[in-house]
């Protein structure tokens, strides 16, 4: 692709980012205060307006009901709109209340299982308010013991208690199904992998289709595999970026392994103009101990870094070298994309739409951190 090109889609390449990226959050040992972290979702609001100021590469946010609950959506709608950006992924939330110790949308007691469905059938209302199209469910139900549950059962709750939610979503709406294989039940959970995610969708309909947590997969799993397969079978709806070392890190993107996320953009590239929008690729990472709104430009750079390496593959010498099973040439071409300095073509990205040469030294040497700091 020529350099031109790479400039043009890298200009038009857009992620969300979630709310709770912004606010107070920890692990289960302690949550703890880092300045200048938002208070309420209108300040969520505008630091995902900020990130997108400042990086140009941000469409919209991500909502999480009820951490983002509000009375008026449309009021919602508009924030993001003067923040210059759209609400985007609804996340329903299936893992909070009491009711919910032995599952939500699975489980044995019909009058849980209503109770999570209702929440659901809340969350594409607030679609509709907010335009989302996107319903962003990740279920966190399993078991914790041996014997604990009918696995099987609880997969059919699953499909049985997905069918009425599916069948009330607007024929523009799509529903994502995020997998993750255990936590915070560590026996078993029911959607545990991509499998059992793509037989779901599969189930549904056309519009359910499955995300990509990047964190949620065993050790080892070759995942730019898992997302050629389900690209290539019409199922891939999204991605939660964000890195690990050891398990659900929720560490920043590309941060332990940036060679992986390349070959994952690389994948992805056969598939769909990332310029223009056909994925949700949405940031889910809780920063513990770094600026908030730091994190997120530090994370929103790295996706624009690897989404250019990624446009500089020579697909062409690549597709050929691998008809001649030249696996050393193979391999070159990649690493040849991956080791390129990208830095130029950000610049030029920049320059042409005016938006800071480094938009990381920007937040932090102007007054822009100081006056939210400040102010919080
Ligand atoms: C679960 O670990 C998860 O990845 C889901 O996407 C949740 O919605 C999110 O994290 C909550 O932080
Ligand atoms: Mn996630």
């Amino acid at each position: 692709m020529k350099l031109s090109e790479v400039v043009d889609k890298l200009s038009k390449f857009r992620v969300e980012v979630p709310s709770w990226g912004f606010s107070r959050s920890g692990t289960r040992f302690h949550s703890f205060h880092i300045p200048g972290e938002a208070r309420n979702l209108e300040e969520r609001i505008e630091d995902a307006g900020t990130v997108a100021k400042l990086t140009g590469g941000v469409s919209s946010v991500a909502i999480h009901i009820p951490w983002d609950k509000t009375d008026d959506y449309i009021a919602l709608r508009h924030l993001a709109g003067r923040n210059g950006v759209t609400i985007g992924a609804v996340n329903p939330n299936l893992f909070q209340e009491e009711d919910y110790i032995f599952g939500s949308l699975t489980n044995p007691d019909a009058s849980v299982r209503e109770k999570a469905v209702k929440h659901c059938l809340e969350c594409i209302k607030i679609m509709q308010e907010t335009d989302s199209k996107a319903l962003s469910l990740w279920l966190p139900d399993g078991s914790n013991y041996p014997g604990q549950v009918n696995m099987t059962q609880a997969f059919d709750r699953l499909l049985k208690s997905l069918e009425i939610v599916y069948g009330e979503m607007d024929s523009d709406m799509e529903l994502l199904i995020e997998y993750k294989f255990f936590e915070p039940a560590f026996y078993h959970t029911v959607l545990s992998d991509w499998g059992t995610a793509l037989l779901v969708a599969e189930r549904l309909g056309e519009r359910a289709k499955i995300l990509v947590d990047l964190g949620h997969h065993a050790q080892g799993t070759n995942i730019e595999y898992v997302v050629g397969i389900a690209s290539m079978l019409g199922r891939l709806g999204g991605f939660h970026f964000n890195s690990r070392k050891y398990a659900d890190d929720d560490l920043t993107v590309g941060s332990i392994n940036p060679y992986e996320l390349f070959l994952i953009f690389v994948e992805l590239n056969s598939f769909f103009d990332l310029s223009g929008r056909q994925l949700a690729l949405v940031i889910d990472q809780s920063h513990n101990v770094k600026s908030k709104i730091g994190a997120m430009i530090q994370s929103v750079v790295m996706l624009q870094k690897i989404y250019a390496r990624s446009l500089l593959v020579d697909r062409e010498a690549l597709e050929h070298a691998r008809s001649k099973n030249d696996v050393i040439a193979s391999e070159e071409i990649l690493l040849e994309a991956f080791e390129t300095d990208v830095r130029p073509i950000m610049k030029e990205m920049r320059e042409n739409r005016g938006l800071p040469d480094n938009p990381l030294n920007h937040f932090f040497s102007s007054s822009l951190e100081k006056e939210i700091t400040d102010a919080r």
